[in-house]
């Protein structure tokens, strides 16, 4: 069964309290209920947690390395700015979908750049909620489509599969 990890950035714990017509009105923690339950349809599991802190978001990360398969990330304010998550996202290397609630692009300009994109499978900005399970059904069929020689085992050794070839 593949393994996802869904990492939440700084103030997204503020969902549904604040910010209604930026964000929504749906709670990080029923976002979280919708992830489980679409992971369940899709046969995946799906771990979720937030942190409001860098460097706590860059250790996940890197431990995700032999436990996940792919990694689902809204970077929140960290998107614009951090090259410490990019480079984490990198050095793992494990495929990555970014998500955003809002539309970056249509917002000011500092939120138009992202640091991670580059180092993301793909980006979904603009849904609202729902692009937390846009991801989820793009990452499951993006691992799916890679095989399951690089897929079998989390931790990136090769299986006796994949060496053989
Ligand atoms: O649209 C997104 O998902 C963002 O990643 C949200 C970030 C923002 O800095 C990015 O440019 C786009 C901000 C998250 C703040 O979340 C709040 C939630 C409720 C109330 C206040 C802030």
């Amino acid at each position: 069964m593949l393994r996802l990890l869904v990492l939440h950035g700084p103030n997204l714990n503020l969902l549904g309290t604040r910010e209604p017509s930026v964000y929504g009105q749906m709670s990080l923690p029923d976002i979280n209920k919708s992830i489980a339950r679409r992971a369940g349809e899709l046969g995946v599991a799906v771990q979720s947690k937030q942190s409001n802190l860098e460097g706590e978001l860059v250790t996940w990360i890197q431990n995700a390395l032999g436990h996940f398969d792919g990694l689902i990330i809204n970077p929140a304010a960290y998107t614009h700015t951090s090259i410490a998550i990019r480079d984490a996202i990198a050095a793992v290397a494990l495929p990555t979908v970014e998500v955003h609630l809002s539309n970056i692009h249509q917002r000011e300009e500092f939120r138009h750049h992202s640091f991670i994109a580059a180092v993301a499978v793909g980006q979904i900005a603009g849904f609202g909620p729902t692009g937390y399970l846009l991801a989820l059904e793009a990452l499951t069929a993006h691992l799916e489509a890679s095989g399951p020689p690089s897929r079998s085992r989390a931790d990136g050794k090769k299986n006796r599969t994949a060496s053989r070839r």
